[in-house]
């Protein structure tokens, strides 16, 4: 997709602050954070939304999840605890159409959600 922000991210054409490369999913830091620690995790393939997903891709959201758990603990959020969100499409708050899975932590989270 050669207009999506996050697939100019993976080609490397728009700088990220980087935290985790893997053949399927890269990670990067959030640009306007929302808590000490706020990544991204995304797959390098464009998909647009977690209901793009299909059943074959059961893989991929495992890895996106490991990919988390990789990041909290390096960010040494792992034992206090954290947050993954998906936000889907435009009543879930999505404003980047390229899947991808917020990490956020460093931080008491609240309930419920804006
Ligand atoms: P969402 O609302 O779920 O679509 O979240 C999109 C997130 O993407 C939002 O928290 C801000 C972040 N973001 C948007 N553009 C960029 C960018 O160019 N670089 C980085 N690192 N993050 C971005």
């Amino acid at each position: 997709m050669t207009d999506c922000i996050f697939c100019k991210i993976v080609a490397g054409e728009i700088p990220s602050d980087r935290v985790h490369e893997g053949e399927q999913v890269i990670a990067f830091r959030d640009l306007n954070p929302q808590a000490p620690t706020h990544v991204l995790v995304i797959p390098r393939r464009h998909v647009a939304t977690l209901e793009d997903l299909t059943p074959d891709d059961g893989d991929l959201l495992a890895e996106m999840f490991t990919v988390a758990r990789k990041v909290a603990a390096t960010d040494g959020i792992a034992e206090r605890g954290y947050r993954t969100v998906f936000n889907c499409r435009d009543e879930g708050g999505q404003e980047v159409h390229h899947l991808h899975l917020h990490v956020l932590g460093g931080r008491q989270m609240t309930w419920p959600p804006g």
